[in-house]
């Protein structure tokens, strides 16, 4: 039943979201991500998309307005797929054809990809829809939704949530409820209620006893969406949990992300501005969509200690072992990790916690992709972008432990424990409120601090540097983005100056978010791998077409 597309979406494109950019726009990282008064007639056309991916896996998609950590002037979008992961890559290349294509040829793209995957025009399908704080959203959103009106979908606005929250949304919808109920509200209540429940036999006695653990974290919102959610938790958790806020400016301001948040916090390796310094006290900070956590303190010689996605990942890794060990069923559990991992924590978890890791390209649809096979996949980036998936055979057995009479109470106890950590965490994609539950719970569990929580490795050194070339596409890698396939020769010289360095290691990519390069160096002393990043940094300068400034240290 392929029907010919209507005029109408030519009409509404002409008339209200003209492409207003010559130059080709690509999907990102993390979908579309340019300055947002570019951006008015991809939105449309996403909307449109949204559709037809809908129409073709029959389920509800999802549809995300949002440049996350990006400045406040950008702004962008992510699609999000039915089991709330985001949009498969295959139809990556269809997102990137349609926002590039004139006006007049929507009609026929859009015939294009009917055709080739035979999609039913009939279906009456929903699109949810969010955004984020930036003053460039409700406009961005109400493209989007004339995008889904053209093609006769039904939008459905959620209004201003984090981005986890919309694929949480996403799969709600096409589980039938089955992972939880599809609104705000049910989302809070699933993942409080677990929280309480881990939560409560210790309650009383978190901040006495031989627990190094207090119930007090100061919570830093980049001024975005993190900020607002949060007091829906901190109303909810009482005393079970004390969230100080910092960082809830108004929309509008500018402050977005600016010298706070987790993404500023991770590259600068500094404490935000807006956050109280007291000594020795745990602190987080989410990014601008809510979808990265980092933490981190304040020593008494006020030095400044990260705890960033590897600290996560490996806290959660080790947690989780722990109690399958508990439980007494064989699970299999991986890590994965990307490039930017700190190479002390892979050495950690290879060798310490005996957990396999893989390292798979930046984004999370990559790591997502590799969690699924492992039973229970644990993925973080090292920006603190990461969650824990668990296969349903997982689930399965877990379910089936806790009435099983022939364990002992010790095991059945261990797989209930599980079992809520499970609806504490947010399979769908990382999600910054859920993986600071989770990380409270088990340093809770744990008896730890941040402090107890550091000493578990020793981090190598490390440094993120940014540099600007005419055309980030000149750079391209291979092996999940270790090695630099062009501008031909780079890899040689990054290679010589990577060995006068000990423990030195580096690469570089172009960034799929930003329009720059990403440099990552990491040796034996602080020294050395701001000494190694500069250095690489001006070799991309100097045979990649800097422009602007050298980068300096
Ligand atoms: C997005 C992606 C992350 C990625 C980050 C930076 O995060 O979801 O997986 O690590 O961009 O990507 P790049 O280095 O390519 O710029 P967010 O939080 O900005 O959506």
């Amino acid at each position: 039943s392929v029907r010919k597309p209507k005029r109408p979406v030519y009409a509404f494109a002409r008339e209200m979201h003209p492409k207003t950019e010559k130059a080709d726009i690509q999907y990102g990282t993390a979908g579309f991500r340019t300055k947002a008064n570019k951006l008015g007639y991809v939105m449309y056309r996403m909307g449109l998309l949204a559709v037809l991916r809908a129409r073709y896996k029959n389920a509800t998609i999802g549809v995300m307005i949002t440049a996350s950590h990006n400045p406040e002037a950008d702004n962008g979008v992510k699609l999000v797929d039915p089991h709330g992961e985001m949009l498969e890559q295959s139809w990556e290349a269809w997102a990137t054809k349609f926002a590039n294509v004139g006006d007049d040829q929507l009609e026929s793209i859009i015939a294009e990809i009917i055709k080739e995957y035979n999609i039913p025009m009939t279906e009456r399908v929903h699109i949810c829809i969010g955004k984020d704080t930036r003053p460039s959203s409700p406009s961005l959103s109400k493209s989007v939704m004339d995008g889904v009106l053209a093609l006769a979908g039904k939008p459905i606005d959620f209004g201003i949530v984090s981005t986890p929250q919309l694929h949480y949304f996403v799969a709600c919808k096409n589980t039938k409820h089955a992972y939880g109920i599809p609104t705000e509200e049910g989302y809070y209540h699933k993942l409080v209620g677990a929280f309480l429940k881990l939560n409560a036999d210790q309650r009383l006695n978190s901040s006495a006893g031989n627990s190094n653990y207090r119930n007090r974290l100061l919570y830093d919102g980049a001024n975005g969406v993190g900020a607002k959610k949060i007091k829906q938790f901190q109303e909810r958790l009482g005393e079970t949990l004390k969230i100080e806020l910092y960082n809830d400016e108004g929309i509008g301001t500018g402050k977005l992300n600016y010298l706070c948040g987790a993404d500023f916090v991770k590259s600068n390796q500094k404490f935000p501005n807006g956050v109280p310094l007291q000594h020795n006290v745990r602190c987080c900070s989410v990014d601008g969509d809510a979808d990265r956590i980092v933490y981190y303190f304040i020593d008494e010689d006020d030095k400044f200690h990260l705890l960033d996605g590897d600290r996560i990942a490996t806290l959660i890794a080790a947690y989780l072992k722990e109690l399958l060990e508990e439980t007494g069923i064989d699970l299999n559990l991986g890590l994965i990790q990307t490039a930017y991992a700190n190479g002390a924590s892979t050495e950690y978890i290879t060798q310490k916690l005996k957990v396999p890791v893989a390292c798979v390209s930046t984004g999370v649809k990559h790591l997502h992709h590799k969690a699924l096979e492992y039973e229970i996949g644990v993925y973080f980036e090292a920006n603190g972008h990461g969650t824990v998936v668990f296969q349903k055979t997982a689930k399965d057995k877990l379910k089936r432990a806790t009435g099983d009479s022939s364990l002992t109470d010790a095991q059945r106890n261990a797989a209930e424990r599980l079992l809520n950590l499970i609806d504490v965490i947010n399979e769908t994609v990382g999600d910054a409120i859920s993986d600071m539950l989770l990380v409270e719970t088990i340093l809770r569990a744990k008896g730890w601090d941040v402090q107890d929580w550091e000493a578990a490795y020793t981090d190598l050194p490390n440094r993120l540097m940014k540099v600007t070339i005419a055309n980030r596409n000149v750079i391209t890698t291979t092996n999940a983005e270790t090695i630099c396939v062009t501008p031909p020769g780079l890899q040689d010289e990054i290679n010589a100056l990577i060995s006068k360095f000990k423990k030195g290691r580096s690469f570089v990519r172009p960034s799929g978010t930003e329009d720059i390069v990403r440099v990552y160096a990491e040796a034996a002393t602080r020294e050395e791998a701001d000494t190694l990043a500069v250095e690489v940094s001006r070799k991309v300068y100097e045979m990649a077409g800097g422009i602007g400034n050298p980068p300096e240290v």
